[in-house]
């Protein structure tokens, strides 16, 4: 596996480049342009100044995070000929510059929900959290608005402020968008890129919903082993991969990650790892990487990707906010950097007894 930081770009993070290097073992960065606005094409030129930046502080770019895609694609409406189209010169774009994988989602109009960007834990850290109750209480619009004002000044992904001003006109346009649509639109979407991804070898890594149900009564097509499956058929092809998020599919308690793993394997191109902690169905917490500390059993996690022979990009995701750091919430450099710790533990540990099997 590669280990890898997402690194937000010099603009936007609060961790260096710099920084991340002297984390042992973290050879590369998962990045983007995060100026860019969904369904713009990304111009060559700052891919490559991009690059360049990446690959002067001794880092590569393991793949981006994400090439976001503009709700017309989504939503089916004719004007996705265009963003498509755009899409593909971004990809095309992003091949000539050798940068292989892509994570991407399609999950209408909002990106992953979180009740509370800051819940104190006990021992003082904080930690992203979510609340069913809470959340059926909220007006779509003011989520917005309090992911911005929580958010220490960051902007957080997929919560970018060209989304707020449309959210009313957003949830008519998806009015009757169902389950089986949307899934028709992302298949369309994908054929429709194919070529190019086969050209330039490049891997879709679709991430999961987050959480793994509806929201907002919005749909939700990528929340489970069966369908996940049913989208890797659909278009079975390699390039038509996933993004193993354990903290998005473990969201629900019903989804074994280690059978989605064997499952889904030779189509992982990248992943995400952390725990969570399950509290009663529609609440969770975010917890610290190690098993201990949440309900999801990071050995086995680790193990059966090293069994699947997954040696893609693999990621500490969201880490809590501890030693008074303040980042976007997160997307902190400490309990990250103790994440990918723990995580080159387990898989020197793993390999090392599958030697002396
Ligand atoms: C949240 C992230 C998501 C993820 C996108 C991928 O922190 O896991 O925003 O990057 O859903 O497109």
């Amino acid at each position: 596996m590669k280990m890898t930081l997402r690194w937000f770009g010099s603009k936007h993070d609060s961790v260096t480049l710099e920084q991340i290097r002297q984390i042992p073992n973290v050879t590369g960065v998962i990045t983007t342009l995060y100026d860019i606005p969904a369904g713009e094409v990304w111009p060559l030129e700052n891919i490559l100044k991009l690059k360049e930046e990446v690959e002067e502080s001794g880092l590569k770019i393991e793949g981006i995070e994400s090439v976001n895609i503009h709700d017309s694609i989504k939503i089916g409406l004719p004007e996705r000929e265009k963003f498509i189209e755009n899409y593909i010169v971004t990809l095309e774009n992003l091949g000539k510059a050798g940068i292989n994988m892509v994570c991407y989602n399609f999950m209408p109009v909002f990106d992953w929900t979180r009740s509370d960007l800051a819940k104190k834990r006990a021992d003082g850290s904080t930690v992203l959290s979510y609340d069913q109750d809470l959340i059926d209480k909220i007006d779509p619009e003011k989520m917005f608005k309090e992911i911005d004002n929580n958010s220490n000044g960051f902007v957080m992904p997929g919560w970018e402020p060209e989304r707020l001003e449309h959210v009313k006109e957003l949830f008519e346009k998806y009015k009757d968008v169902n389950n089986e649509k949307l899934f028709d639109n992302l298949v369309y979407f994908l054929n429709r890129i194919r070529p190019v991804c086969e050209k330039y070898n490049i891997m879709m890594a679709i991430h999961p919903d987050d959480p793994a149900w509806s929201v907002f009564n919005l749909p939700r097509i990528i929340n489970n082993k069966e369908n996940i499956l049913k989208l890797l058929k659909a278009v079975d092809a390699k390039f038509n991969g996933l993004t193993l998020c354990t903290g998005s599919l473990g969201s629900n308690p019903n989804n074994d990650i280690c059978d989605i793993i064997r499952a889904a394997k030779g189509r992982i191109h990248f992943a995400h790892v952390r725990n969570i902690i399950h509290h009663s169905p529609g609440k969770f917490d975010e917890a610290a990487h190690l098993s201990k500390d949440g309900s999801l059993d990071m050995y086995e996690i680790m193990k059966t990707l090293c069994e699947i022979g997954f040696d893609g990009p693999v990621r500490p995701d969201h880490g809590r906010a501890i030693w008074g750091e303040v980042a976007m919430p997160g997307y902190g450099l400490y309990d990250r950097a103790l994440g990918v710790a723990y995580l080159n533990g387990l898989e020197e540990a793993i390999k090392k007894s599958n030697k002396t099997k």
